[in-house]
């Protein structure tokens, strides 16, 4: 065998090597958590909770990407009644209702408000939001409209199914603080906060029982004074 026969095949190798430590890097930095989550009185599934994995800030790069999201509002309803989104992102506010809707925020993460608007209302109906937090959405006219943004540092965070389950993918391997937040979660309840380890081994899992306090969305008479404060 040749020197020149072991040069010829030498950088077909080191590409192929090159790639599989490229994604060896990638597997080593991937981690998963499932998230399975039940109300503490009743043990029924706890849905439209959000779970958020926080990384420090100098790890965020490659989780920031802003996106675009829609809040609709469908039959004096915001639809969805929460929508995670990550800081930077877009979120359009339609009306598909036959009526007007006038759609507000007071939260500090972001106050915002759109006057009247009807259903194909050619001006901009979008907001961005640059503030972490959790954003709560009201309508001036339908005083029961109660809807919420959550907007998370980073794309690693997601709201529970109709099962009180979810799954986050990607995480990068390390021990991080993993918060979970629900409209009607006592403040002082616990399994508000953990603190997990990710590896690549194997799924992190999360199993937490939420304290919650009785449904606060409830449907008021026309004939109520509005207060635009709650
Ligand atoms: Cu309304």
């Amino acid at each position: 065998m040749g020197f020149a026969r072991l040069l010829s095949i030498r950088p077909p190798l080191t590409l192929a090597l090159a790639l599989l430590m490229a994604l060896h890097v990638q597997s080593l930095n991937a981690a998963q958590l499932r998230i399975a989550l039940q109300d503490a009185d009743t043990g029924e599934a706890v849905v439209d909770a959000v779970v958020e994995v926080h990384i420090p800030v100098a790890m965020q790069n490659g989780f920031s990407a802003p996106q675009e999201f829609s809040v609709d509002q469908v039959d004096k309803e915001f639809v969805a009644n929460v929508t995670v989104v990550n800081v930077g992102s877009r979120v359009l506010f339609p009306n598909s209702d036959d009526i007007l809707h006038h759609v507000y925020s007071f939260s500090p993460a972001k106050v915002f408000e759109l006057p009247l608007y009807g259903n194909g209302r050619s001006v901009d109906f979008s907001q961005i939001f640059e503030q972490a937090g959790v954003v709560e959405l009201g309508c001036n006219i339908h005083d029961w409209m109660l809807g919420y943004v959550y907007v998370a540092a980073t794309t690693l965070a997601v709201k529970t199914d109709e099962n009180g389950q979810a799954t986050i993918d990607g995480v990068p391997e390390g021990s991080y603080t993993v918060s979970v937040w629900h409209p009607r979660a006592a403040e002082d309840s616990a399994g508000l906060q953990h603190s997990v380890e990710f590896s690549d081994a194997q799924p992190s899992t999360l199993r937490s029982a939420l304290s919650l306090t009785r449904d606060n969305r409830l449907r008021r008479a026309p004939n109520v004074s509005r207060t635009r404060y709650r």
